[in-house]
């Protein structure tokens, strides 16, 4: 199991009394000197052995016992008494909760079992570390395990936070009174929570970037957080997941020593063991120590140091690392005597050294994650830790105290109901004053305000300012620039051709300069700068590294040469799409977390965005994150050459599935110009909590003048751009365009009004997911209001007076545009991206998806034969004269 990597080390002793000289040495050191200077003698004999070509046995792993030996333990500053009695109530309270939800309500749900093998990790936390904010300071940052979430309300109910009712109504919120979130979420809970966690993999993800966010508010001078320690609690399952280890290689290289991660090592995940023929505690350790981390292992609890002093001959750390993890789940649910006989019987002499305890003793010894002063240790070491994040690995039962209803059982983590006598039992076992009368209905204890037990708990909160978690720290509204800031770009662009991206790149820079918000933008790029012509920035504003610049850039020769610097602006992430949402979240959160308004600006590959990181992106949206995302590259068709792995043509479709993402996909430089400062007014002026989604291509072509008050039509999703008419009497269409293909519309009436006399008029649309949520809303509205006025929803307002037929194309799949299809009369003709996809240069790829100018004016003329406006060959020449191959493939299934 231990990841060594493995060296033909001679077994046996050859010569003990040299080995005896040696180990005397170290003792001498390590008595008069210390262990640092213990370490450094071993390291220069690993060294010099290594230049003589003496292969040292290196392992990853140490021996598979707690890493902070008993007689290195810092005096327990706390009363372990009162701390108990705390403990279990709020251990009762939690399981009550989620026992007295399912009696109600069958298939309610909850979780049991998780805090239940959690309770003193977080219990040693809220009495001795986690810090509440005050003025100046943000508090610690704790990422609570969402399963947990029973045990850190039960505790809010303690302090006076959360009342009788929401606890009734836990995971009932719609309740009269009010109830509780399932899970940490802010969205829900918004004076609660701070951090989501539940989807297993983004709490550990989040809380990395969060750390590092922390380091770029200091470095940068824009809020000291070097006092902030951000906690991030993680399931042993959850480490499966490939976002809860794929960053942690960051924390080190950052030297995150403000990252403390908790791993409750509880053995058991859902289904069963997490490892049940290894040793997850060992696996993890090698991982993070492996990528340079604060390794702190608790896996023993104090009734095991009398036995580790007395194991002379290393029988008894031998034995404990050679089970594997199924069977220490299984000396759990067994009597002391087959753990006697199974685990100390291996070897005569460890018998001999349990001699002296009975099987109930036996039975009864802890394990470290349930004995609060090797907690305490562990926690206080890795505050104190300098230069690099810690990890502690804590091992504990799950269920703990649930005994035959669930303790250290597969079936455990499900777990949410028990009957009267297993009630009686857990009372017992934690002293709970409830009678036997009572305590089957589960009721909910909280004891007197002036008991000393309370009288503690205040008193601690007290000390380490305030109540956890608590999310009210708000950033003040902030003036944002107003168009006339950036009237340049509203303007024609003249002849010279370029990219709705590079028209972003253009209007971001101008922002950069501006006094007011420039300094909270936070540009991050997973790596495409270049891609995306954002080069020019590594020298305006640097790339953030906390270590500054140890090297001469390879191009310091050049303008923008790659410049890092320790106040550096933008954050230059490799190719990290996960960790640069974390990183937007955490920039993007800051509002709340730390009272300052960070604007973050994601750009990225639209393909590796919603579909790749979209569960963060999701994420963000329960957080209140705001901020930019943008989709760059996009397009089915506009991203010629690259192929179906890279071609998006669905992000629009997946944003709209997301209620706090206003999704935009602009055709023009002015455009942009205005969603973004209408977003920043929003999200920063008004404090709306909401995300911009805008797609940016890389197609080069003329941007424009913006039309005469164009701007609400922008914002709200369509306004009109051109009109041609082929004089009275001729039938006419509406042409919907959007991003790149909004040109291909223009052509489109071009071809209506030169070859067919068609009249038309072109509207852009910037936004069908808002025109039909605004449209939905209002329907909704007019619904219940039968009797009242009815209202009418943009859309309607803006096409008065218009007829169809309505055609639309853009280089999206034709649901993102069909959305607003029962809004317009006669409803929409949408061509649209649908289908996998091929690379191929973008007129080539136009038709085949047909969504170019010809498919449209065919799809226009199809539209005014089903009103009868033309005729069928009329229709069928314009085919085959606009060159459409009647037998080509179809786009969605070739
Ligand atoms: C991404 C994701 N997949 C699956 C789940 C469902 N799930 C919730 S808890 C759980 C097991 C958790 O085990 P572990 O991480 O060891 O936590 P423990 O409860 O043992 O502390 C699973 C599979 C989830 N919440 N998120
Ligand atoms: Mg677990």
């Amino acid at each position: 199991m231990a990841m060594t990597d493995a060296v033909d080390v001679p077994s046996g002793d050859s010569d003990p009394a040299e080995t005896a000289e040696w180990l005397e040495s170290l003792a001498y050191v390590l008595d008069e000197k210390g262990p640092e200077r213990a370490q450094f003698l071993l390291s220069a004999l690993e060294e010099a052995a290594y230049r003589q070509g003496v292969e040292v046995q290196r392992t990853s792993t140490t021996p598979y016992i707690n890493t902070i030996p008993a007689d290195r333990q810092p005096p327990y500053p706390g009363n372990r008494e009162i701390e108990r009695r705390i403990k279990s109530i709020i251990r009762w309270n939690a399981m009550a909760m989620v026992v007295r939800a399912n009696k109600e309500h069958a298939g309610i749900g909850g979780h049991i079992s998780t805090f239940a093998s959690a309770a003193t990790l977080y219990e040693v936390g809220f009495n001795h570390f986690f810090r509440g904010k005050s003025d100046n300071f943000s508090g610690d940052q704790i990422y609570f395990q969402g399963h947990a979430s029973p045990g850190i309300y039960a505790r809010a109910y303690l302090e006076g936070r959360i009342n009788e009712t929401q606890l009734v109504n836990f995971r009932r919120e719609l309740q009269p009174g009010g109830g509780l979130s399932s899970y940490p979420h802010p969205w829900l809970m918004p004076s609660f929570w701070e951090y989501p966690t539940v989807s297993m993999g983004l709490g550990p993800i989040m809380a990395i970037y969060q750390a590092r966010f922390n380091k770029y508010l200091t470095d940068r001078g824009i809020k000291d957080c070097s006092q902030n320690h951000v906690w991030c609690f993680v399931g042993d399952g959850e480490c499966d997941e490939p976002e809860t280890l794929g960053a942690i290689t960051l924390a080190s290289r950052e030297k995150l020593d403000n990252l403390i991660f908790v791993i409750n090592c509880n053995l058991q995940r859902l289904d069963g063991p997490v490892r049940g023929n290894g040793k997850i505690i060992q696996e993890l350790e090698g991982a993070f120590r492996g990528a340079g981390w604060n390794v702190i292992k608790v896996i023993w609890g104090d009734d095991w140091d009398p036995l580790l002093a007395k194991d002379e001959d290393g029988l008894l750390v031998k034995r404990m690392g050679e089970v594997v993890d199924g069977e220490y789940q299984k000396y759990t649910v067994m009597p002391g005597s087959y753990i006697r006989e199974n685990f100390f019987g291996k070897y005569p002499q460890l018998l001999d050294l349990v001699d002296h305890l009975s099987d109930e003793r036996l039975s009864k010894l802890r394990r470290g994650g349930h004995d609060p002063e090797k907690v305490y240790a562990a926690f206080k070491a890795a505050v104190e830790s300098k230069g690099r994040p810690t990890v502690i690995l804590a091992k504990t039962v799950k269920g703990y105290g649930l005994g035959e209803a669930g303790e250290g059982r597969n079936i455990t983590h499900q777990q949410k109901k028990l009957n009267e006598e297993e009630l009686r039992e857990f009372r017992t076992r934690f002293g709970i004053p409830i009678s036997d009368k009572e305590v089957g209905k589960a009721p909910f204890y909280r004891p007197p305000d002036d008991s000393p037990e309370m009288q503690y708990l205040f008193e601690r909160r007290k000390a380490l300012g305030g109540f956890v978690p608590n999310r009210t720290m708000r950033a003040q509204p902030i003036e944002t620039p107003a168009l006339s800031d950036v009237a340049e770009f509203l303007k024609e662009g003249g002849e010279r051709v370029f990219s709705t991206t590079q028209g972003f790149v253009n209007v971001f820079r101008k922002l950069l300069r501006d006094k007011r918000i420039g300094k909270l933008l936070v540009p991050i790029v997973p790596d495409e700068s270049r891609t995306f012509g954002m080069d020019p920035l590594f020298r305006q504003i640097g790339i953030y590294s906390h270590s500054g610049q140890l090297y001469e850039p390879v191009d310091s020769e050049q303008l923008s040469y790659y410049r890092e610097a320790k106040d550096g602006q933008l954050l230059e992430e490799g190719i990290t799409e996960a960790g640069s949402m974390a990183s937007f979240i955490a920039a993007g959160t800051a509002h709340a977390a730390h009272g300052v308004n960070m604007i973050p600006f994601f750009i990225y590959y639209s393909m590796f965005g919603f579909q790749r990181i979209g569960d963060m992106i999701w994420c963000a949206a329960d957080a209140r994150a705001k901020g930019f995302l943008l989709g760059a590259t996009a397009g089915r068709t506009t991203l010629g050459g690259e192929g179906l792995q890279h071609q998006d043509g669905h992000s629009h479709l997946l944003a709209s599935a997301y209620p706090t993402v206003r999704a935009y996909d602009p055709a023009f430089q002015y455009e942009i110009a205005v969603i973004v400062l209408d977003g920043m007014r929003r999200m920063y002026t008004e404090q709306e909590d909401c995300m911009y989604y805008i797609t940016l291509h890389n197609e080069d072509y003329r941007h424009p003048a913006m039309p005469e008050g164009a701007e609400r039509g922008i914002v709200k999703g369509i306004y009109k751009l051109s009109e041609k008419s082929a004089g009275e009497g001729r039938p006419k269409v509406q042409l919907l365009g959007s991003g790149a293909l909004l040109r291909e519309a223009l052509r489109a009436q071009d071809i209506l009004l030169e070859k067919y006399q068609i009249s038309s008029n072109v509207w852009s649309v910037t936004s069908y997911t808002e025109l039909a949520r605004e449209a939905q809303a209002v329907e909704r509205w007019n619904l219940l209001h039968p009797l009242e006025e009815q209202r009418k929803s943009f859309l309607e307002e803006a096409l008065a007076g218009e007829t169809g037929p309505f055609i639309s194309t853009s280089d999206n799949v034709r649901a993102v545009a069909e959305q607003v299809s029962a809004y317009l009369p006669g409803g929409l003709y949408a061509l649209g991206t649908d289908g996998l996809g091929r690379s191929e240069n973008r007129a080539p790829l136009r038709r085949h998806f047909e969504v170019d100018a010809e498919c449209v004016a065919v799809a226009a003329l199809s539209q005014l034969v089903r009103q009868g406006h033309c005729d069928r060959n009329c229709l069928a020449k314009a085919i085959q004269d606009l060159g459409i191959d009647p037998e080509k493939v179809d786009p969605m299934t070739a």
